[in-house]
């Protein structure tokens, strides 16, 4: 029988060594299936509630032991018995069941990681791959499954690096029509290339948590000079074969006192209006293909101008602007901000609730870029979600560390298999 008999969930550490949870579920008829979620560092303050401990005796705080117990006490006897093929009714018991709007009553970790684990447990059920059983579940019209572009994030600044460098990410995108493995394989010659470019200007290699470079630099500037020199060393055209995607992380960077965005670096401070013209500058003299959250997640305005400014040359990506939420992407429409939204599973807290936000944004033509956290684990699963909803684009980081590598790898095998 293809029915839930037990739900064992327990706490692991994640790539940075903080506390999250994996989540086993136990099918009547012997199977099981596991899964992990990761966890933010710079989360936006949309996102659904992340429940740790509190108890500062215990991993600073950051223990997950009542979101487990929730799972054991109040979810497990919620779904015993549900058929495991159901998915979106086992999403739905659990979001009633929490009955608040930001799933702070069992915490959104919770709550995902059995949702996530069941997905896994009835695609085992049906004997189908979990990219072929998302897809079908949800019923996408996808007939022929594509892989998504990949972004690489290369330097890591902003709440990801102990560094001078205010911007979060600095990441490159293959821009030719081949292979998942070939983009994997460029990204990766590059990024090794950027090795010998810091070395020669005495920095240092060492890496911040999403696997890309981490010295300290003098601007942001010289870290997109750094990677143009890189891609060009790496035998690729800059604009051509690779642009630069970048993550702003703004939000981290606004006063909301004074409305401004101060940078760390230098504490020089920005109206919106300015960074705008920065982005724009940029865009002039840089491959500049993407800026994620260039602005912070409630400066509506600031995003309208930004959009009418450069949502036409560039892709603007919605982070903690969206926070995966169907609301705030309403919103966003109506308000004519963004034209790509980053997919963030645990933002939201189900499967079913990230499924139906991305076929929102596909029926209103905002392009889908699938996303890891931070704070991410070895499990591959947004590997397979981006395949089964035919997502345009993925981050997973750079092209080290093991978490990071994890979806990468995946999608190759995919790739294969396909
Ligand atoms: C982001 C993510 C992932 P975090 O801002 O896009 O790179 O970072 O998980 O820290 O929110
Ligand atoms: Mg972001």
């Amino acid at each position: 029988m293809a029915n839930i008999k037990q739900i064992k969930a327990r706490e692991i550490l994640d790539a940075r060594g903080n506390p999250t949870i994996e989540t086993k579920i136990i099918l009547g008829n012997g199977l099981s299936a596991v899964a992990s979620v990761p966890a933010g560092t710079s989360t936006g303050i949309h996102e659904a509630y992340e429940l740790r401990d509190g108890d500062k005796k215990r991993y600073r705080g950051m223990g997950m032991l009542k979101a487990i117990n929730n799972i054991h006490t109040k979810i497990f006897p919620k779904l015993n018995g549900v058929d495991i093929t159901m998915q979106e009714k086992i999403d739905d018991l659990m979001i009633k069941l929490d009955g608040t709007k930001n799933k702070k009553k069992l915490g959104a970790n919770s709550i995902l990681s059995v949702s996530l684990a069941c997905s896994r447990a009835g695609a085992l059920a049906k004997n189908l791959e979990l990219y072929k059983y998302i897809s079908q579940t949800y019923k996408f019209p996808i007939n022929k499954f594509k892989l998504p572009t990949p972004s690489f994030n290369i330097f890591n600044g902003g709440k990801h690096a102990d560094t001078t460098l205010d911007f979060q990410e600095f990441m490159i995108m293959p821009l030719k029509k081949i292979s998942f493995s070939e983009k994997l394989r460029m990204g990766s010659e590059i990024f090794h290339e950027l090795s010998y470019v810091l070395k020669e200007s005495n920095y240092d290699t060492d890496v911040g948590s999403e696997g890309g470079y981490a010295p300290d630099i003098v601007s942001s500037i010289q870290a997109i000079e750094l990677i143009i020199a890189a891609i060009i060393r790496a035998g690729y055209a800059p604009g051509n074969d690779i642009g630069i995607c970048i993550d702003v992380g703004s939000s981290e960077l606004y006063d909301r006192s004074t409305g401004e965005y101060i940078f760390k670096l230098d504490q020089s401070s920005y109206r919106k209006s300015n960074l705008i013209g920065l982005y724009y500058e940029w865009f002039r003299k840089f491959p500049i293909i993407s800026i994620e959250d260039g602005l912070a997640e409630d400066d509506w305005e600031g995003w309208r101008e930004l959009t009418e400014e450069l949502g036409k040359d560039m892709l603007l990506v919605g982070d903690d602007l969206f926070v995966t939420n169907i609301d705030r992407l309403r919103k966003g429409f109506k308000e004519k901000v963004a034209n790509a939204i980053l997919i963030k599973p645990n933002q939201v807290g189900t499967l079913t609730e990230t499924i139906a936000c991305v076929k929102l944004a596909q029926r209103h033509n905002y392009k889908t870029m699938v996303s890891h956290r931070s704070g991410e684990t070895c499990d591959n699963y947004i590997a397979d979600l981006a395949v089964a909803v035919g997502a345009d684009f993925i981050k997973s980081g750079s092209l080290s560390r093991g978490e990071r590598l994890s979806k990468y790898n995946r999608l190759m095998e995919i790739e294969a298999e396909l």
